[in-house]
């Protein structure tokens, strides 16, 4: 059994961040779940756009709000606490932060190494290995 706290991520190389978003990486592949799992905080008033080509995620928001944009039809979505998204169809999307930074959990399929960086696209790169 393993336990994660949050708290022990925080300033090590799982956690990932720019001057919008901070995504902590609770598990990678090498955690051998067969998925990855990640806390993501959204900074209100942010925009990114994401596009994992190569991954299905399911997003859970516990707190904060925000939306969610899909770039193949241009349908927005209210994001608050309860409401979750998947990426079923490896959707490219843009997501908004709203009036207050948006705290969402996160998990990848197949997992996240930690070692993938966004592409032009804003895509993930395939699997970059550990195992
Ligand atoms: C909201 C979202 O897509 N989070 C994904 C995790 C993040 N891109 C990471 O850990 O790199």
């Amino acid at each position: 059994m393993k336990i994660v706290k949050v708290q022990d991520i925080i300033g090590t190389e799982r956690e990932v961040s720019d001057k919008q978003w901070t995504s902590r990486r609770l598990l990678l592949k090498k955690d051998g779940m067969g998925f990855s799992f990640h806390e993501t905080i959204i900074k209100a008033g942010s925009e990114h756009t994401f596009w994992y080509k190569h991954h299905l995620e399911a997003v859970y928001c516990v707190a904060g709000n925000g939306r969610i944009k899909d770039l193949a039809t241009g349908e927005v979505h209210e994001i608050t606490d309860g409401t979750l998204y998947a990426l079923d169809n490896h959707d490219k999307h843009t997501l908004y932060g709203g009036t207050e930074d948006m705290r969402l959990i996160c998990a990848f399929n197949p997992p996240v190494t930690g070692q993938e960086v966004h592409d032009e696209d804003g895509a993930y790169l395939s699997d970059t290995s550990d195992n």
